[in-house]
């Protein structure tokens, strides 16, 4: 992919936009019609509409714009428009049928590769690297796991199936690292898929800081729970609070309490919450409370960047924690490989040369930070992507989870979300200053 050979772009552009369509295919056939039709959660559409979404997409930014096709099907624009319809109001639209969905997106990958077919992928930003493929494919993949985050809240018998994600593959390890002072460099103008959210590169300077080794585990998480945590006023900020108490938020979602402990629902199997993984579906009002009654805080973005990028031998950003080399199996619990989080410890070769751990892959990890523009940061291709999210109202998630495609990950990624959400694969791991040390 770095080969900047035309046909090798070509090929890596339709390899990944194939591999994100088998991904689709199997979350909306491992379901029947009834299903894919049905809302199972206020927060999420249905299954059929994220499909049929897809193809919209790619029938407006690839089809139309990049490769000046005539419409398809300019009648569904605003069905699946997102901003034109909130989620809870998508069921009663009149969505294409679960047959009428999967032959549009069908035709519309057809016409997608006879544009790739002729797209020059130099020149002109859109296609310069395969760009807007890569942005296809990346919003194919950012659905898939949104579906699979709807997998998640349906009701019923378990119908996805992966083995199970790796145990621990170190011995103990410390509970923190030291991250040490000063200027690094912060997002991307090279990276060819990058989003415009990334760019561009800049310096920030960081002060020395500690943290977390591993994303908070449930073990950890239960005794926070078992100290009272989520009774005690003084862990939570008045936003947090305000919605412990109206929403009555006792434990991370899908958890509940058994006389011998916790149990939680995961993909349709009851399981014993296990102590060693990453705990996973909890809003942002809840790892702030964990990290405040920890002694600790959450990382600002720019803190885990610099944790996730830098490395302190040559004073260079780098693409992963592990180097410049794409995501392999060794390194990161990414693309639904497993269906859960995998225990910490369980990927040593995807540390970072500091020594921090599980960066990348197993849940997405909570910052303080709001989601705003990088200076200089210039809206691309359309304003809707990312600048209509910037603000207090959203808070960033860094390193992707179990559920993201190792296209829709990176060190620069950036991912936002309501820090009341937590259907989402977010978990998280704590920070704290180190002045003075
Ligand atoms: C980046 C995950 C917040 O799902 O709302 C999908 C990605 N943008 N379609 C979302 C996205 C347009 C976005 N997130
Ligand atoms: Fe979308």
């Amino acid at each position: 992919f770095r080969d900047e050979n035309a046909e090798s772009l070509r090929e890596h552009a339709a390899r990944a936009l194939g591999r994100a369509r088998e991904r689709s295919t199997a979350l909306t056939g491992a379901v029947d019609d009834e299903d894919l039709v049905r809302q199972h959660s206020k927060l999420m559409s249905p299954l059929v509409w994220d499909l049929a979404h897809i193809g919209s997409q790619e029938e407006l930014w690839l089809v139309r714009d990049v490769g000046g096709r005539e419409p398809l099907r300019p009648d569904i624009d605003d069905l699946y428009d997102a901003f034109q319809h909130p989620r809870a109001d998508r069921p009663a639209l009149p969505l294409l049928g679960p047959a009428e969905a999967r032959r549009y997106v069908g035709e519309v990958r057809a016409k997608a590769f006879e544009v790739l077919e002729k797209a020059p992928l130099t020149g002109r930003r859109l296609t310069e690297a395969g760009f807007a493929f890569g942005m296809i494919t990346q919003h194919e993949q950012q659905h898939d796991e949104t579906m699979l985050a709807t997998h998640q809240l349906r009701q019923g018998e378990p119908v996805l199936h992966a083995p199970a994600a790796p145990g621990r593959r170190t011995g103990p390890l410390p509970a923190e690292v030291l991250v040490p002072g000063g200027p690094f460099l912060m997002g991307t103008s090279v990276e060819p898929w990058a989003l415009d959210n990334e760019r561009p590169a800049h310096e920030v300077d960081v002060e020395a800081f500690f943290l977390d080794t591993t994303p908070v585990t449930n073990g950890q998480y239960a005794e926070f729970f078992d100290s009272g945590g989520y009774d005690q006023r003084q862990w939570w900020s008045d936003a947090g609070w305000e919605y412990r108490t109206t929403h009555d938020i006792t434990a991370p979602r899908f958890w509940y309490r058994q006389q011998d402990g916790w149990w939680r629902r995961r993909f349709g199997v009851h399981e014993r919450v296990p102590a060693e993984q990453p705990v996973v579906h909890v809003s942002f009002h809840e790892a702030e409370a964990y990290a405040a009654w920890a002694g600790k805080r959450l990382p600002t973005e720019r803190e885990w960047e610099k944790a996730a990028r830098f490395d302190p031998a040559t004073g260079r950003s780098r693409r992963y924690p592990w180097g410049d080399e794409d995501p392999g199996p060794e390194h990161a619990n990414l693309g639904q490989a497993h269906l859960s989080p995998a225990a910490v410890g369980a990927y040593p070769a995807g540390a970072s040369p500091l020594g921090v751990h599980q960066l990348i892959g197993d849940v997405w990890e909570w910052t303080s930070s709001d989601f705003s523009g990088y200076p200089g940061f210039a809206a691309f291709p359309y304003r809707e992507y990312s600048e209509v999210f910037f603000g207090p109202e959203y808070k960033v998630l860094r390193g992707g989870s179990f559920g993201t495609d190792t296209a829709a990950v990176r060190g620069t990624f950036r991912n936002w979300d309501y820090p009341i959400r937590r259907q989402i694969f977010s978990g998280f791991r704590c920070a704290r200053d180190a002045r003075g040390v």
